[in-house]
């Protein structure tokens, strides 16, 4: 009031620039201005004026950023300064070809974490979850991300759970919930002496053990919602199962079971009628269409050297079975190995290794939780972390996810193999130790997968003797040019049935196009049975993203006496996968995982390893067809460097080659249509061009002689191909009018007539009644046509007997 609105503007005035001095002073305090010897340059005339003004001032032209938008960089100013370097700003401001430039400074960047580690006392001894020596499955990494299970509802199917357990209480959930058994909605455990059922309880904490309230220690997915199926505690039947597995299918995400028939080395036995139809209810209906996710524990008989694919439970390809490393990343001595395990995660191993840290009964804490059964929840709680990074996964896209995201890491085993696609895979770990950083990272930009497509092989036309060893190659076109073609495979499965005079003595081998040789069995020393197996269906997912296209070989082997003897009647090969290659799957390799060096910002694959070549954000061994090896800029840009440096990548191949030997233009393999391919590796010709000529118009010139060896050569394939062509339709023609004078009746009912009766003389004709229902025929067996009665009643009733045979899981 005493001051006047002049004064006051005064006052104003003054303090006004005082206060903004002042901030920049503070500022420039607390966080230094750093300069770099880079600027940002807007020149409007074009690379070629950018250039030249680059050098005028002394800089290198780094390329342009977007627009008309340069990096310059000055050859003298040092690379990071506290002051400015204003004398080459004004010069580069002056001059009237540049708009505007600016000095660069280095910009403090902070991830937006607001993340904490959990306060729980037993948080510290929970060496799976993180570890500083990184040996952990990286919860953290997924946490850190901002993803504790939110909204994700799993299921333990177990002896029970301990529903008001004081680490519990928060998270469970009584809609994930059912006692089997007793049949009423408490699963509360019954309580013995020995503490007998305890089992569902310590899983459950393994899952979603609240997090921060000063209580045990914490679940992978702290925040999802738990819940318990009391189903062991009792006769467990068929359709005890089958409940358990159906349970609230558009509520529970996630079923983890640790169970299975006798671990005992000398069983086999799966899912019967209902329990499997269960399974297949759950994925085709469950989480709204998207599929219930099953995970399941590989099975703890190790020291009876039982095989996981004897469990028709987690051999099943619903389930996404889940083996175990020890602390020191061993081999535990419980532990199963098989092709259908797909992943580890860590559980008990010797008694210098630690153990599971999780919930026990009676409100307690135990950090001596074991065996396989502890890895499948720890498995089951970072699928929910991804589910919660991606609501949209359908059962098959996880299944994907834990294939791309699981690593080798430190795991030791003496099976770890390279398959067809770079992937390192063991029949004791699967593809390696889970990732809960990398998944939810890859889960969040995760594209569906497509349908599942099921290409069917029955391979044996008549039984085979087994013997010492059977070996059998089928050369397959995995149903090219219908709708069940399988460019790029998930699970596959060799459904044998055999008899043998003991079971035990047998090795079985499945031998991918691509190479990667699963163990279909490995021998059972306990297993004397003479049962044989009945149409059950071993499964690998060794050969994930591999093209199924070629030779498949299976090898039946006796590693005892030359006295055993069996037959071999039945070899169905199911190829499932989908019909996109794998090379536009979005797989990001995470860096040393094998492949992939560098990662860029955003997760993607910008660099990769000596002997691999960028494709597509993935890093390939072999380029695919129509691209050749070449180097392109590496991509890569942190915080504002940009570092000038090129990869071997694979790159399309020049036009017109369809495919190529290498990017020169005279290297191509192959022409497309209406071209003619000059030597190979050579260019293409038109064809059409050179046929229009008249022949006299070669001779024009000098180099006659050369053209009139290019006119032969380019004239001669084509003559040869036009009566070849005349030739086969003149052969079908003769044989169809031979069939139809021989027998009106016989085309009447191929179907019936066809296999058994027409002999080799009309083996084409039997094989094209089968080709024409979209299964190939190309048996490299032994040459001997196959039962198409056999094969059309397989196409007919395939869902049908999916459901009816035992393994068919
Ligand atoms: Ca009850
Ligand atoms: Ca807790
Ligand atoms: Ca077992
Ligand atoms: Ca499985």
């Amino acid at each position: 009031m005493a001051l006047g609105p002049a004064p006051a503007g005064l006052l104003q005035l003054i303090l006004g620039p005082v206060l903004v001095l002042l901030v920049c002073g503070l500022s420039s305090v607390l966080g230094q201005e750093v300069y770099t010897n880079q600027w940002a340059v807007h020149i409007p005339g074009g690379p070629e004026e950018a250039n030249r003004i680059a050098s005028k001032y002394g800089f290198i032209n780094f390329g342009h950023v977007f627009g008309d938008y340069y990096n310059f960089r000055h050859r003298r100013v040092v690379k990071r300064s506290l002051s400015e370097h204003r004398e080459t700003q004004v010069r580069l401001e002056k001059d009237p070809m540049v708009s505007w430039a600016e000095q660069q400074v280095v910009k403090r960047r902070r991830k937006r974490d607001l993340y904490t580690d959990p306060t729980d006392p037993k948080f510290v001894d929970q060496w799976y979850l993180h570890n500083s020596n990184r040996r952990d499955l990286n919860a953290t990494g997924a946490w850190q991300q901002g993803y504790t299970g939110r909204g994700v509802v799993v299921s333990i199917l177990d002896d029970g759970i301990e529903k008001n357990h004081p680490d519990l209480m928060q998270n469970y959930d009584p809609d994930a919930s059912y006692d089997v058994n007793d049949a009423d909605p408490d699963p509360q455990p019954r309580y013995t002496q020995l503490n007998d059922n305890r089992h569902g309880t310590r899983c459950a904490g393994e899952v979603a053990a609240v997090a921060n309230n000063e209580i045990c220690g914490v679940g992978v997915a702290y925040n999802a919602k738990i819940g318990g199926v009391r189903m062991l505690d009792g006769e467990v039947t068929d359709m005890v199962e089958a409940q358990s597995l159906s349970l609230n299918p558009q509520h529970i995400d996630i079923y983890s079971a640790s169970w299975g028939p006798e671990d005992d080395g000398k069983t086999v036995d799966g899912p019967a009628k209902m329990a499997k139809e269960a399974f297949l209810h759950g994925v085709k209906e469950g989480r709204g269409g998207l599929g219930s996710i099953f995970v399941w524990a590989s099975g703890n008989g190790g020291r009876e050297k039982d095989s996981c694919n004897c469990d028709g439970y987690t051999n099943s390809i619903y389930t996404l079975s889940i083996s175990s490393s020890t602390q020191n990343g061993n081999v535990p001595w419980y532990s199963e190995a098989c092709s259908s395990t797909l992943a580890t995660t860590y559980s008990s191993g010797n008694l210098n290794e630690k153990q599971i840290v999780t919930t026990d009964l009676k409100s307690k804490c135990t950090d001596t939780h074991t065996g396989t059964s502890a890895s499948a929840p720890l498995a089951a709680g970072i699928i929910a972390l991804a589910l919660e990074a991606n609501k949209n996964l359908t059962w098959r896209d996880m299944q994907h996810l834990v294939v791309q995201t699981s690593q080798p890491a430190h795991l030791l085993a003496s099976d770890w193999r390279s398959n067809g696609v770079g992937r390192k895979v063991s029949h004791s770990y699967g593809y390696g130790l889970l990732n809960a950083g990398a998944i939810v990272a890859m889960a969040k930009t995760w594209t569906n997968v497509g349908p599942q497509r099921k290409c069917v092989f029955t391979v044996l036309a008549e039984p085979r003797n087994i013997g010492g060893h059977l070996s059998i190659n089928k050369s397959v076109d995995a149903c090219f040019g219908s709708d069940a073609h399988v460019k790029s495979l998930e699970h596959v499965q060799a459904r044998l049935t055999l008899s043998y005079n003991r079971r035990g003595n047998l090795a079985i081998h499945l031998i991918s196009p691509a190479g990667t040789r699963s163990t279909l069995l490995h021998p059972r020393p306990h297993d004397y049975s003479s049962e044989g197996f009945n149409d059950w269906a071993f499964m690998t997912t060794h050969s994930w993203d591999e093209d199924p296209t070629g030779v498949w070989t299976l090898e039946i082997e006796n590693v005892a006496g030359a006295s055993d003897y069996g037959t071999l009647t039945q070899f169905i090969l199911v190829l499932y996968g989908t019909g996109s290659p794998s090379d536009t799957t979005t797989e990001k390799p995470q860096p040393g995982s094998g492949s992939c060096k560098t990662l860029d910002l955003r997760q993607i694959c910008i660099e990769c390893n000596a002997g691999y070549y960028l494709h597509k954000q993935s890093c390939v061994k072999r380029c695919p067809a129509g691209h050749a090896v070449g180097s392109q800029p590496l991509n890569y840009t942190v915080g504002n460097f940009v570092e000038p440096a090129s990869v071997q990548a694979c790159l399309p191949c020049p036009q017109p080659c369809v495919t190529c030997s290498s990017l020169s233009p005279d290297a191509c393999t192959s022409c497309p249509p209406h071209s003619y391919l000059e030597n190979n590796p050579g260019t293409c010709l038109h064809l059409n061009q050179i046929l229009r000529e008249t022949p006299g118009s070669f001779m024009v010139d000098g180099q006659g002689e050369r053209h009139l060896e290019m006119e032969m050569g380019s004239r001669l394939p084509i003559t040869i191909a036009v009566l070849s062509c005349v030739a086969i339709i003149a052969t079908f023609a003769g044989v169809f009018l031979l069939l139809q004078i021989r027998s009106g009746a016989l085309l009447k009912l191929p179907s019936l007539e066809a296999g058994s009766r027409l002999g080799a003389n009309f083996s084409l004709g039997g094989n094209r009644v089968v080709s024409y229902r979209g299964i190939p025929t190309v048996w490299g067996d032994d040459g001997v046509n196959t039962d198409s009665d056999n094969e059309e009643f397989d196409v007919q009733n395939e869902r049908t007997a999916f459901i009816k045979t035992q393994s068919a899981l």
